[in-house]
């Protein structure tokens, strides 16, 4: 039987599912340090990761890796270099998360508007006394403009709720998408500067690369208008966390929505000062349904990665599918 790691506690089902095809070395404690997952998968054919971090030396390290199957979509945790150069592929769990990730930008989008988590710390602490005409005062979200930041699948998933509340969509991508996907969405292209003008609520759903570090710092707060909030679900680093809190101390956008962060599951402290911002740790994708789906998916990637099941050789989800049938190197 080949051998496979997966390095996180999941659904025990899917664990399960797994143990029908491979020889599975559970890890079920704290996140492993990465001298800790190089050592697991010294001996290992596969692996089923979500956001550990995989390079150079843990592939060299392994020599019969063949697969790692990320539970997220998002992949950059893995050193995508080195598994081409290594011919390993990486696989991740696209689609299964789009309409729940959409629905969580929402939620983060709207409590940063209207103030929700804000006030609801307040009224905890037993600071609610009496109604006023000014209490937590927020910005509109029907009728305003949204500014998507990466117009992938769940930045279209997120763009087409927009309708019921009626809000002009302007979207900024590495290119432009497709005339019908513009039309269905009544999306306007705009430059990133136009967007950050214009836009009265931003989200970023963008993924994360080395391009794409700091897409949003002090100089593009500094463009967005003094009422607009932030919404960052795609990653951390996206955002200068340091600048966002300067931007939101000094009220310079109203507030922001955060799920990810530099650095997460640790943040800059100073976010925990600002009371403008919304803070969520990186649950998104976090229902019951999607989470499953997604457990599925990674495990579904790993079997036919791995030559099993009824997929054998035909992952659904191949980052590199170029190294798909390539010896290891
Ligand atoms: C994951 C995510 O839960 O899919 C992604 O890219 O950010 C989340 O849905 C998280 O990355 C853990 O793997």
């Amino acid at each position: 039987m080949q051998k496979i790691l997966v390095a996180r506690p999941i659904f025990p089902d899917v664990i399960e599912r797994l143990k029908q095809y491979f020889d599975v070395d559970w890890h079920q404690g704290e996140v492993l340090p990465a001298d800790e997952l190089t050592r697991r998968l010294a001996d290992k054919d596969g692996a089923l990761t979500a956001g550990d971090p995989v390079g150079a030396a843990a592939l060299a390290a392994a020599p019969r890796l063949r697969v790692v199957s990320n539970m997220a979509v998002g992949y950059n945790n893995f050193d995508m270099a080195a598994f081409n150069a290594a011919n390993v592929l990486g696989t991740n769990t696209p689609d299964v998360l789009n309409e729940s990730t959409a629905d969580f930008g929402w939620a983060l989008m709207m409590a940063a508007a209207r103030r929700i988590a804000e006030s609801e710390h307040w009224l905890r602490a037993g600071k609610w006394q009496k109604w006023t005409y000014d209490g937590f005062l927020g910005s509109d979200i029907y009728g305003s403009t949204l500014g998507v930041i990466g117009m992938g699948r769940i930045g279209q998933a997120l763009a087409r709720r927009a309708k019921g509340f009626n809000m002009q969509v302007i979207y900024h991508n590495r290119s432009r998408v497709a005339p019908e996907i513009e039309a269905e969405l009544n999306a306007e292209y705009a430059s990133k500067q136009d967007l950050l003008r214009r836009a009265d609520h931003v989200v970023l759903v963008l993924p994360y690369t080395k391009e794409n570090h700091h897409t949003i710092g002090a100089a593009e707060l500094a463009q967005m208008k003094p009422t607009a909030t932030l919404t960052n679900i795609a990653r951390g680093g996206i955002v200068d966390d340091a600048a966002l809190v300067e931007a939101l101390r000094t009220k310079q956008i109203a507030a922001a929505g955060l799920d990810v962060y530099e650095g997460e599951p640790r943040l800059n402290p100073d976010l925990l000062t600002v009371p403008n911002v919304v803070l969520t740790p990186h649950i998104a994708s976090a229902t019951e349904a999607t989470r499953r789906a997604m457990a599925n998916l990674a495990a579904d990637n790993l079997i036919a990665a791995l030559g099993e099941g009824p997929r054998a050789g035909r992952p659904p989800n191949p980052i590199n599918p170029e190294v798909i049938g390539k010896a290891r190197s």
